[in-house]
């Protein structure tokens, strides 16, 4: 069987360890379609914390309190920075973290995609399953926000980082979307697929700029395989990050049913077949989808692993 999943964030990161262990079990391959928009370059390096999420995550490296960069991290190329005052200094790059990007920003300088790249760093990580950027292209999700007195676009990452995403916000926009290519193997995956799942991620900036690459969202829409969403929210919350202020933003209820009504049926044009909510959502309903509610709290391997299970089962290919 061929599972392909769309991911983002930490959510989707420790979804995926689920997905492996399952796939384990059954004799499945698994294709991780990776966000992007998330990417910045600060200090010359090009920084992908969504692919370095999934990829530290599971290569058994990441470090699950701070929910981004390494286990056993130190800070001295931070401090180092801070003492030449140079900018950004709200963005903490870790020294075992700073390797990665150096690794990365040499290959991309040296005229390699993001894909190859990707998978020349997954070769030291050994993730067990395929991980794809959505794009090879610039893609940057950026946020238009009141931000000292003055509406401007900034970069999510000064959005989320530095502001907390606490400041007026209006939009998010996916720069270099619409001229993005889906990167080699995305669309040949979803269409070779034999189900699609979307990560338990934030909907808005994390799956939402995935989808905004020309391409992929009709390969999902009107691909042959079956596809099931899993809430990012429990009750009323995300689980973790910033869905509820983004979720607000787009004029959408903090609700399984408001982001499974975001999705939409593909019956009426959006994307679901199945919609795995939690069972203290039990009564949320997406008109013409299959909705399930079993528990949804990632705590580890086994309990994510059960979740993709329910998944399988209501897209029907268990
Ligand atoms: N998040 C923070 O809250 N503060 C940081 O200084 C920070 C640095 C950072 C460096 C590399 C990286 O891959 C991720 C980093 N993050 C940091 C996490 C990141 O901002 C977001 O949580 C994700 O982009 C959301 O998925």
């Amino acid at each position: 069987m061929r599972i392909v999943v769309l991911t983002g964030g930490i959510g989707g990161a420790r979804f995926l360890v689920g997905v492996r262990a399952h796939a384990r079990e059954i004799g499945a391959e698994v294709t991780a379609v990776v966000n992007v928009g998330d990417d910045v370059r600060l200090h010359g390096l090009q920084i992908c914390p969504d692919l370095d999420s999934v990829m530290y995550t599971l290569g058994g490296a990441a470090e699950p309190e701070r929910g981004w960069g390494r286990t056993g991290e130190t800070w001295v190329v931070k401090d180092e920075l801070a003492k030449y005052g140079a900018e950004p200094s709200w963005f903490g790059l870790g020294d075992k973290d700073t390797a990665t990007h150096l690794v990365r920003t040499t290959m991309l300088t040296a005229g390699y995609p993001l894909s190859q790249v990707t998978t020349a760093l997954c070769d030291r990580w050994q993730p067990g399953v395929t991980l794809l950027p959505a794009t090879d292209e610039r893609l940057e999700t950026h946020v238009v926000a009141d931000v000292d007195g003055e509406r401007k676009a900034i970069h999510f990452q000064e959005w989320w980082v530095r502001y907390r995403g606490d400041v007026p916000t209006h939009r998010f926009v996916f720069v270099g979307a619409e001229a993005a290519k889906p990167a080699p193997g995305v669309t040949e995956a979803i269409g070779a697929a034999d189900v699609v799942l979307l990560a338990p991620s934030n909907p808005v900036v994390s799956i939402a700029p995935i989808l905004a690459v020309p391409g992929i969202r009709e390969a999902v829409a009107d691909g042959p395989a079956p596809v099931v969403g899993v809430s990012p929210v429990i009750a009323g919350a995300p689980v973790r990050g910033m869905a509820d202020r983004c979720l607000a933003t787009v004029g959408v209820e903090v609700s399984a049913a408001g982001v499974g009504g975001l999705y939409g049926a593909r019956t009426g044009g959006g994307l679901l077949d199945g919609w795995l909510v939690d069972t203290a959502d039990s009564v949320a309903e997406v008109a013409g989808v299959r909705t399930r509610a079993v528990p949804l709290w990632m705590s580890d391997e086994r309990a994510t692993a059960a979740m993709v299970a329910a998944a399988l089962d209501l897209a029907g290919v268990s």
